[in-house]
């Protein structure tokens, strides 16, 4: 696959309006976007950061995935997203042949509108990884 650059790193937070106060009053970052995104259970919060983007996590189910993983690890890290330059499902099909557990056989509509897919941790490295493409 044709990784062009990190489109954003999503971070779980257990709550969004407080983690702002880091990310804008010290990090003096902006958020400029807050959107529900229903069928994974998540409101997430945009930060342009140069090239790239923070995405922060809040829950809005403790049996959703960032529920979860919130429960279970903490607050930190959850996953890094990967443009992809070929398209998702390609991407995907390459990652099936070579051996990658899917947690999405196939594309689907993440925040912003971009078609995105994930691919479980457990087969890369301990990293949750999305893969996405402006459609
Ligand atoms: N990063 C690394 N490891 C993770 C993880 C993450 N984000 N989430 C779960 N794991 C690990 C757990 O620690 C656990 O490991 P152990 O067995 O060693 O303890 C294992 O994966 C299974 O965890 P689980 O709590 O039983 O979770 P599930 O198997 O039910 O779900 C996963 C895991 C990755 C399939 C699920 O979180 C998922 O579908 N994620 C993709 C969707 C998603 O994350 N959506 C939210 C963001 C949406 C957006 O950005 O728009």
């Amino acid at each position: 696959m044709k990784i062009t650059h990190i489109e954003h790193l999503g971070i779980a937070v257990k709550s969004i309006e407080d983690a702002l106060t880091y990310y804008e009053d010290v990090l003096g970052l902006k958020c400029y976007a807050i959107e529900e995104v229903a069928d994974q259970r998540v409101k997430t919060a945009f930060i342009k950061v140069g090239d790239t983007k923070i995405e922060l996590l809040e829950s809005t189910d403790p049996k959703g995935p960032v529920g979860k993983f919130i429960e279970k690890r903490g607050e930190g890290i959850h996953h890094i997203a990967f443009a992809v330059e070929d398209g998702v499902a390609e991407a995907l099909k390459e990652a099936e042949e070579k051996g990658i557990r899917l947690v999405d056989t196939q594309p689907r509509k993440g925040a912003e509108g971009l078609n995105i897919a994930f691919l479980h941790p457990k087969s890369t490295v301990g990293v949750l990884t999305e893969l996405c493409e402006h459609p």
